[in-house]
C-alpha cells in the first residue's frame, strides 16, 4: 500500500513510533510517505520505497502564528494527488487528526476518499486534548477518522471517558525493534562509569513536568544512601536546569551524570540495572518497555499504561505517583541481591517480547486492510 504517515519530528514518543512504524512498513514492502515540519529523528535510513515530505508554513508580518494545520491539510491534498496515498495514519491527535480530516472533506468534493487512521498517543488526550479550547475538534477528529486506534487500554478508556465517544478505538500497542532494541555487551563503558561495581540506575525523558524527574532523584538518593550507585539521566527539556541544581546541591552530586539527548539510548541502556519512570500520567511509557528490552527492570508509577507493560512484583514494581520512599524500597528490593536482580532482568525481558515489532506491524497492517487500495468516488 501506500501510507502517508503524519507525525511530529522530534526525539521521543509519538514522533519515534510512527518513524519506527514507518520504516518497518517500508521494510515490509509498503511505500511510506512521512509527513511533518522537519525530518523526523528517528529516519536516519535511506530506502527507495521512504519518502519525506516537509510542510512549511507561509510567514507572513499578519501571521503572529503560521497557520501549520492549514499548510498540513495542503501538503496532504497534493500528496494524495500526486503520490496516489492510498490512506494516511496520524500520529497524536494534535492537529494531526483534524488536518488530515479537513483534506479528506477537500478531496471528497473531487471524487477522492481517503480513509485517514489516527493514533492517540497520551497527553493528545490526558493533557491537552481535554483543554476546552481543543476538546470539541479532538472529539469531532475521533468520530469522523476512519478508524482510531490508542496505544494502551488505559488510553482508550480515557479517550472514551473524556470524550464520551462510542466509536470503535482499536488498542495496538507500542512496540520494540530486537534487532536494536537488544542487551549489547558493553562492558568497557559499565567500568567505565561505575568501575568499582556500583548498581546504575537510568532515567530516559523529555525532561517534561509530567515525568516528575525530581522524584527520579529523589529514589535515587535514598538508594544511594543504602548501596553504591550511579544515577544516569539521558536526554533533555524544560526541567532539566531545575534537576540539574537539585543534583549539585546533594551530596550525591558526583554519583548523578546528565548525559543530555542520546540516538545510542540502547547502548546505554545495556549498561543500566534499574529504570526509573515516576511519571504523573504515562498513556504507555515506551521508555520503560525499551529499557526491559534491554534486560533492565522498572521501578514506576502506577498510572496511565504503565501496568500494562510493568508488570509489578515481575519485572520491576508499580506505586503511587509521588511515593518515592516506597519506590525507593522497591528499587533496594531489586538492587540489593544478584540472584533477585537477575530474576527481575530475565522477566523484563520475556514481557518485553509481548511487544515485538513484528507482532505489533501485523496488527496496524490488518487496521489498514480495512480500507485497501483507495477507493475512488467516481
Ligand atoms: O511524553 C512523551 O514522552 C511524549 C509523548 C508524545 O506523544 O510524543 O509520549 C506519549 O506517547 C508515547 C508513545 O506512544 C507513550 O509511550 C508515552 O507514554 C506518552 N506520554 C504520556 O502519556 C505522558
Amino acid at each position: 500500500m501506500k501510507i502517508g504517515i503524519v507525525c511530529y519530528p522530534t526525539f521521543g514518543g509519538s514522533g519515534v513510533v510512527a518513524t519506527e512504524l514507518g520504516k518497518a512498513l517500508a521494510a515490509n514492502g509498503h511505500e511510506v510517505h512521512f509527513v511533518s515540519y522537519s525530518q523526523p529523528a528517528r529516519l536516519d535510513i535511506f530506502s527507495e520505497n521512504i519518502f519525506y515530505h516537509e510542510v512549511s508554513v507561509l510567514q507572513y508580518p499578519l501571521f503572529d502564528y503560521a497557520p501549520y494545520e492549514t499548510a498540513l491539510a495542503g501538503k496532504i491534498v497534493d500528496l494524495v494527488k500526486t503520490a496516489s496515498l492510498d490512506l494516511v495514519h496520524v500520529h497524536y491527535a494534535i492537529p494531526h487528526a483534524s488536518a488530515a480530516l479537513l483534506a479528506k472533506l477537500i478531496l471528497r468534493t473531487e471524487g477522492i476518499e481517503l480513509p485517514v487512521v489516527t493514533t492517540l498517543h497520551g497527553t493528545d488526550i490526558t493533557l491537552v486534548g481535554k483543554e476546552s479550547t481543543f476538546e470539541d475538534v479532538v472529539r469531532w477528529s475521533i468520530e469522523n477518522s476512519d478508524a482510531v486506534t490508542a496505544v494502551s487500554n488505559s488510553l482508550r478508556l480515557d479517550t472514551i471517558g473524556y470524550f464520551h465517544t462510542t466509536r470503535n478505538i482499536d488498542v495496538i500497542p507500542n512496540f520494540i525493534d530486537f534487532t536494536r532494541f537488544n542487551k549489547k555487551a558493553k562492558d568497557h563503558f559499565k567500568k567505565a562509569i561505575a568501575p568499582n561495581g556500583e548498581k546504575i540506575l537510568i532515567h530516559t525523558s523529555n525532561f517534561r513536568k509530567v515525568k516528575r524527574i525530581e522524584d527520579v532523584v529523589q529514589v535515587f538518593f535514598r538508594v544511594a544512601a543504602d548501596i553504591p550507585s550511579k544515577l544516569l539521566l539521558i536526554g533533555d527539556g524544560p526541567e532539566r536546569s531545575h534537576i540539574e541544581k537539585v543534583a549539585r546541591e546533594s551530596v550525591y552530586s558526583d554519583r548523578i551524570l546528565f548525559l543530555g539527548k542520546q540516538d545510542a539510548i540502547e547502548e546505554i541502556l545495556s549498561v543500566g540495572d534499574l529504570f526509573l519512570l515516576p511519571s504523573e500520567t504515562e498513556s504507555f511509557g515506551l521508555a520503560a518497555l525499551e529499557a526491559m528490552a534491554c534486560e533492565v527492570p522498572v521501578i514506576s508509577s502506577n498510572t496511565g499504561g504503565i501496568p500494562e507493560v510493568n508488570i509489578n512484583g515481575v519485572t520491576g514494581f508499580l506505586s503511587n505517583v509521588g511515593d518515592v520512599e516506597e519506590m525507593a524500597e522497591n528499587a533496594l528490593k531489586i538492587l540489593s541481591d544478584e540472584a533477585v536482580l537477575l530474576e527481575f532482568k530475565k522477566n523484563a525481558l520475556k514481557q518485553a517480547k509481548k511487544f515485538d515489532l513484528n507482532i505489533v506491524l501485523k496488527q496496524y497492517e490488518a487496521v489498514y486492510n480495512r480500507f485497501g487500495k483507495r477507493a475512488s468516488l467516481n
